[in-house]
């Protein structure tokens, strides 16, 4: 298939998955059009079968705001045509199913292009809730000719908050195992001579907005270091790094954190850590937790939004409540403290995601979903 895909080039969970998703499809013989203001931050410049359109946004003094949405329009519907798009597939509903329902519109009768929106989190519980954004939220979901959704949790959230009465599809995000995986023999473990004289490592990789709490992080080391060593790196920026530097220096722990910034290759930093800390208020998949588990690094995280459906608290890493850092904290000295219990949680994070999110799983997913989607357009009459 030619397929088109649409989203947020930056450090985000639902960028990172468009990209990833683009990637395995491609390995698998699929034409892949990314079409965006940038450069996905995750796609090698190299790839076979993959290219990318760069949405130029003009700009006029007339403009207070420079209309990006009518921009990337125009840009689908001319990649459409000019590459034979079969469809588009765009991630985070505002504006880019806005966009794809314009191009769509743009080319009909002429030429068909169906697209499929996939919803990823906030564009649900938080973006498309403020008033100025829910109708066309509600409006661009409801018009896309194929809709899925990160979760179940997701699912459920949009029925409920938009009514919307499509069916929608949950498709899992997914990790690709091969390329996230834990450290190899002898240095596997907590204990393991990769591990000798260095202090027990916790990890946070978030986009740094207040939904993910990263203060929080902070808190439970001050509280995990008063019963174990360990040290605790940051990774990502955004608006709470500043916050969680001055918390560090408060508490007395800033010497045992070390702010990474924008880290390219996740997977090599992730077997370098023990545990994975993802305190956030809202988490509709929480994509950070399940690339850890790939990596055998059990994640503590908090009991929101669709993290259930991915680790089952007490097997393959552990569930507390959002702001509840005592119990966060307890739940990392319980497993720095016991060898043998880290190293069952570990090897179950592993093989959970191995056998319930790999990618080889969830992609052929996608490409079930696009052909029915294909099978059932019917153009729209472009009125
Ligand atoms: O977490 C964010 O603010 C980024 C956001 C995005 O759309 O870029 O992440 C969402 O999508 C990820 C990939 O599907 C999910 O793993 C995250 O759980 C979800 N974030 C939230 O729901 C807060």
């Amino acid at each position: 298939m030619k397929i088109g895909i649409t989203c947020y080039p930056t450090y985000g969970g639902s960028g990172i998955v468009a990209t990833e998703l683009g990637l395995e499809l491609a390995l698998r013989g699929h034409e892949i059009h990314f079409i965006s203001y940038a450069h996905p931050i995750r796609l090698p410049v190299e790839s076979e079968h993959i290219h990318f359109h760069e949405v130029e946004v003009a700009n006029y003094p007339l403009f207070a705001y420079p209309p990006y949405c009518l921009a990337l329009a125009g840009r689908m519907a001319e990649v459409a045509e000019r590459y034979g798009l079969d469809l588009l597939h765009v991630h985070y509903a505002l504006p880019h199913a806005v966009s794809a329902l314009l191009a769509r519109q743009m080319l009909a009768p002429r030429l068909r292009l169906p697209f499929v929106t996939t919803l990823h989190g906030t564009d649900i519980t938080l973006v498309g809730q403020e008033p100025s954004y829910y109708a066309i939220t509600k409006y661009s979901i409801e018009a896309s000719d194929g809709i899925t959704t990160v979760s179940q949790y997701l699912n459920d959230r949009t029925r409920e908050v938009f009514g919307v009465e499509k069916p929608m599809r949950t498709i899992h995000n997914f990790v690709n195992c091969e390329l996230y995986h834990p450290r190899r023999g002898a240095e596997a473990g907590l204990t393991g001579p990769g591990n000798a004289g260095r202090r027990p490592r916790l990890l946070h990789i978030s986009n740094f907005r207040p939904v993910k709490r990263p203060t929080d992080c902070i808190r439970v080391l001050k509280s995990v270091v008063e019963r174990v060593d360990a040290e605790l790196w940051m990774v990502g920026d955004g608006p709470e790094r500043g916050p969680c530097e001055r918390l560090a220096r408060e508490l007395g722990v800033s010497g045992r954190v070390e702010f990474c910034g924008k880290q390219d290759h996740i997977e090599r930093l992730l077997p370098r850590a023990d545990v994975l800390l993802l305190p956030s208020e809202h988490e509709a998949f929480g994509l950070a937790a399940l690339e850890a588990m790939a990596c055998g690094v059990p994640p503590v995280a908090t009991r929101v939004g669709g993290v259930a459906e991915l680790m089952e608290h007490g097997v393959d890493g552990y569930l507390e409540a959002v702001g509840d850092t005592e119990a966060q904290a307890g739940r990392v000295v319980e497993l720095l403290s016991d060898p043998a219990l880290y190293g069952r949680v570990s090897k179950a994070a592993r093989l959970a995601a191995e056998t319930r999110f790999d990618s080889r799983r969830i992609i052929p997913q996608y490409e079930q979903y696009y052909r029915e989607v294909l099978g059932n357009f019917s153009a729209p009459d472009g009125v």
